[in-house]
């Protein structure tokens, strides 16, 4: 294993998850959060991502003093575990108060909740000591194509970041794409449209965004061109590594557990790119499969390092000079094959 990877790992509480999915209750028992943190270091993660209800429970019936107050007491646990926090993210897809969207709902209120809620997750971010304020834009789309404007929807979406842009001079926001699930179609489907609409932003050079590759995949996309694209912007603030299988239901597989040579190439993205360089962490969106036992409860995560790991000594023993005679002789056949070699190893 290499000894200079600058990569630093980590992954969220929800990916120590129960079993349950939408045909069946959980398979496991529900561990605590200090259970999680604690197994997080033991298997030598270096942070945790949170959304704003993992850091402060029950965030919607508590006072910004009090979420405030419980912040710093996680933050205390957090400094005396040696666990950073990588990002805070609202989690604005659960509530009442969203179910037409957030900052796209038709319902004003609903949209103030949003933003309010996004404020929230501002202040735990800063107190936790992180600057990367994460939206997965769940709901911002539409079943019923009329019920909305996608033109207004930006402009929505636009209002509501510039909101969270003025509420803190130094926070970035990192939009993560998906182009489905729950919605059938979201406004922001992609790294392109998170970009663009970055740019109308008061602060453009602050919104960025997350690639996690099954969403790439589920837009039809190769997570690596996603990921060049991203930081030919200097905009791929933080990264969700896992699998998909085809245009399914989202799937969070162990990462190269279904396209191994596009896991490589994920991997001689980063490396290319000099991902990490920036204190940026690779993270695992990941779930255990559902049969998985609780003993095995933390594999799907060491499992996806492990993975990630050898693929970057892939990566950096990768014949380089013999490649680029390829390219230059146009025999993409023998580069094609030997990927496929050196990846099968001799
Ligand atoms: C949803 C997803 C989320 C975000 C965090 O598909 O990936 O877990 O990563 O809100
Ligand atoms: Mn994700």
């Amino acid at each position: 294993m290499s000894k200079k990877s600058p990569y630093r790992f980590c992954f969220g509480p929800w990916n120590i998850s129960e079993g349950a999915d939408p045909y069946g209750p959980a398979t496991r028992p529900a561990q605590t959060f200090n259970w999680k943190l604690a197994k997080l270091k033991e298997a030598g993660f270096d942070a945790m991502m949170f959304h704003d209800d993992d850091a402060v429970p029950d965030i919607d019936n508590k006072s910004e003093a009090q979420i405030r107050k419980e912040a710093k007491e996680l933050k205390k646990k957090l400094d005396d575990l040696g666990i950073a926090a990588e990002m805070v993210a609202p989690r604005l897809w659960f509530s009442p108060n969203t179910i037409d969207g957030a900052y796209t709902s038709n319902n004003p209120g609903h949209r103030q909740y949003a933003i309010d809620r996004s404020l929230r997750s501002i202040d735990i971010a800063k107190i936790l000591g992180t600057d990367i304020l994460v939206l997965w834009l769940a709901r911002e789309g539409t079943y019923i194509r009329e019920s909305k404007s996608g033109r207004h929807s930006v402009e929505l979406l636009v209002q509501a970041f510039d909101k969270m842009l003025a509420h803190d001079k130094k926070i970035r926001v990192a939009i993560e794409p998906k182009p489905n699930e729950p919605m059938d179609h979201a406004y922001i489907p992609t790294i392109g449209h998170a970009l663009a609409v970055a740019n109308l932003t008061r602060d453009p050079k602050r919104v960025g965004c997350l690639i996690e590759s099954a969403h790439a995949i589920l837009a039809g996309l190769d997570p690596a061109d996603e990921i060049d694209f991203a930081m030919a912007f200097g905009k791929l603030w933080s990264l969700h590594l896992n699998d998909q299988n085809g245009l399914k239901y989202d799937q969070d597989r162990p990462f190269g557990n279904t396209n191994l040579r596009s896991a490589f190439d994920q991997v001689r993205a980063l490396e290319r790119n000099g991902y990490g360089k920036n204190g940026e962490y690779v993270c695992f969106d990941v779930h255990p499969f559902r049969t998985t036992k609780p003993e095995r409860w933390l594999d799907h995560l060491t499992n996806s390092r492990r993975t990630f790991l050898r693929l970057l000594e892939k990566a950096r023993t990768f014949d380089e000079a013999t490649a680029k005679q390829f390219i230059a002789d146009w025999n993409y056949q023998a580069l094609d094959q030997m990927v496929l070699d050196h990846l099968m190893g001799k």
